[in-house]
């Protein structure tokens, strides 16, 4: 594997997107490598992790009881609170931030928000096997609503392998865990998040893609004030080359994750995550830790996550201070045009 923001390979000239009928799924044509699929406790992954790079790992058995998990077991054991279910007109779920949605003039939701009880999910599952105009993906972050059986699951994922992780890797706090629960096919568009992220597959296949922070400037986020702040804003089926030229260096890795295998996604890790299309429903849980506090003395060149948070604060800073989001762009433009050349 090649070292942070080093990988190998050209970059795209002809764009095409190739449909695999066996599987469902497309390749596409930007050079992916595989990430390692390692042991936790082989030397490799711990270099791997330390630099803080993607790796699959077996044998943590850290979601081991809920590798049990079903459909009627979660039905009889999640308790009878409400939760959040997305809707999809396509398999695409492209997240964004409610808080935001004013910060645009017309946004349109890209799906729609749902609070059910489970068993209402597990109902209106079952009315959307067959369908191909709507798609349904709960995701929800595990709280102690649940009931008995499911806490006594939880207690007994592997705390005691994870703390030693959060130690070793000087991480902070562990901020959430969602469960994901979604159909054969459902994508989660090319994102990233601002934390570390210990991604284990329960039920089914997911296809991954993971881009280093160092495609920014390939990958397009949209501006940090818009609800899509985070995600890519290119069309990996039909990228706009006019508007995204960089597009065509974009470079990254890939692998598939397996029930019982954990997927190392590193915080500024762009990531684009997929169901297998011909696989079944598909159970996820994610572990989100903070980063670890930062070093009282700062290495230069700054790395490419530093320049991604560096870049978010600045836009945070120009758009609190100017009130109006069309304004950030000219701002910076004055700044750069004919002077920064
Ligand atoms: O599994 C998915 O569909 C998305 C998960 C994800 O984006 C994440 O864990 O950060």
């Amino acid at each position: 594997m090649a070292e942070k923001g080093e990988e190998s390979s050209k970059p795209v000239e002809k764009y095409e997107v190739v449909f695999d009928e066996a599987t469902g799924l497309k390749h596409y044509p930007f050079p992916l490598e595989q990430v390692p699929r390692l042991h936790w406790d082989d030397p490799t992954a711990d270099h791997l992790m330390t630099h803080e790079m993607p790796v699959v790992l077996t044998g943590t058995e850290l979601v081991e009881p809920a590798l049990r998990w079903t459909l009627p077991y979660l039905e009889d054991n999640i308790g009878s609170s409400k939760h959040t279910v997305y809707i999809s007109k396509t398999k695409k779920f492209l997240y964004f931030d409610d808080k935001k949605v004013n910060n645009v003039p017309d946004f349109r939701e890209p799906m729609k928000k749902r609070e059910w009880t489970f068993s209402k999910f597990v109902d209106e599952l079952k009315g959307h096997i067959d369908r191909t105009d709507e798609y349904l993906y709960y995701q929800d972050t595990l709280t102690d609503t649940v009931g008995t059986s499911i806490k006594h699951d939880f207690v007994h994922f592997n705390w005691r392998w994870l703390n030693d992780r959060k130690k070793r890797y000087n991480w902070g706090q562990l901020t959430t865990n969602l469960l994901l629960i979604g159909q054969p096919g459902n994508i989660s568009p090319c994102h990233y998040d601002e934390q570390h992220n210990y991604f284990c597959q329960v039920m089914g296949e997911k296809r991954c893609m993971l881009f280093s922070p160092s495609n920014f400037d390939k990958l397009y986020p949209f501006p940090v004030a818009h609800p899509c702040d985070r995600q890519t804003q290119v069309d990996f089926n039909n990228p706009d080359f006019e508007k995204f030229p960089n597009f065509r260096d974009v470079k990254g890795y890939e692998c598939m994750v397996k029930p019982g295998e954990v997927l190392y996604i590193p915080m500024y890790w762009w990531h684009w995550i997929e169901g297998l299309p011909k696989g079944g429903i598909t159970i996820s849980i994610t572990f989100w830790y903070r980063s670890g506090p930062v070093p009282n003395k700062i290495q230069y060149p700054l790395n490419d996550q530093q320049k991604t948070a560096i870049t978010r604060n600045i836009e945070k800073m120009l758009h609190e201070a100017l009130q109006d989001p069309a304004e950030v762009a000219p701002l910076l433009r004055m700044i750069v045009e004919g002077r920064y050349i």
